[in-house]
């Protein structure tokens, strides 16, 4: 049978996180009767997060393992993890379960049983979705980034409620001929703004915090978002689809 779905995973120094995580998805993933993959895609964490994903492929054959020595980065992670994908849906998770692995069925099924959805994407901003436990400095990043992409690229901010939610699936056709080359970690930006797409549906999710290991969401790879924003606006991609 063919793969239908490809999940990546970006990983770095997620240890603690990643069986936890795989058991979920499994257990949501094996659910619905269809063949699917998961990509984990690790940029040699010094935490050998990779150690562990390699024992999960030798046990699993719906596992594969990208070990990255040359590249950093989640964007370009997530593009080498569906560069290397088989499915006709691809998809992405974080790896440290504030993407709750629950709400994929869902997401499958309004992509599957709708052949006028494109991308389903789990956002925190739609009616009974949210973010839990966020300090004062979170608030205020996430706000600043709001108001600059609604300023910057208004029509992505309008048309959808997260376009930087780091959790959604998308078929492949809509990515396949497109160059994508994100600036840090917003993928599902860089897709919402350069590819064709019929519509888009937003599945609320309550965005925890993480309870194990540590944030890679540094002010490096803040600003490098806001440059995203920037570029995005001067190649003037965010009006043409
Ligand atoms: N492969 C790879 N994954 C990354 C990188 N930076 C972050 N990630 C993964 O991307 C996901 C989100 O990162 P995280 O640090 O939790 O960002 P936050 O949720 O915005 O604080 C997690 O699964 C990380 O392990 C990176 O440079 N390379
Ligand atoms: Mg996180």
């Amino acid at each position: 049978m063919s793969i239908k779905f490809s999940l990546v995973i970006p990983t770095y120094n997620e240890k603690a996180n990643l069986l936890e995580l795989y058991g979920k998805l499994v257990s949501v993933l094996d659910s619905l009767s269809f063949d699917y993959e998961i990509i984990i895609v690790d940029d040699d964490s010094p935490d050998m997060t990779w150690r562990i994903a390699e024992d999960l492929a030798k046990q699993d054959k719906r596992v594969k393992v990208i070990r990255r020595t040359q590249q950093r980065g989640l964007a370009s992670a997530v593009i080498s993890g569906w560069a290397s994908s088989q499915g006709e849906i691809l998809g992405v998770i974080d790896a440290d379960l504030q993407h709750p692995p629950e709400i994929l069925s869902d997401m499958l099924r309004r992509i599957f049983y709708d052949n006028e959805v494109d991308i389903v994407i789990a956002s925190r901003y739609v009616a009974g979705g949210r973010v839990l436990n966020q300090n004062c400095w979170q608030v205020i990043k996430s706000r600043l980034a709001i108001l600059l992409g609604r300023l910057l690229i208004p029509r992505i901010f309008e048309l959808v409620k997260d376009p930087l939610s780091g959790y959604f699936i998308l078929r492949r056709e809509i990515i396949e001929v497109k160059q994508l080359s994100p600036i840090g970690y917003k993928m599902l930006l860089e897709v919402l703004a350069k590819c064709s797409y019929k519509n888009i549906l937003e599945i609320p999710f309550i965005f925890t915090q993480r309870k194990r290991g540590r944030s890679k969401a540094s002010w490096v790879q803040y600003s490098l978002s806001l440059l995203h924003f920037v570029k995005l606006r001067l190649l003037g991609n965010a009006w043409q689809c």
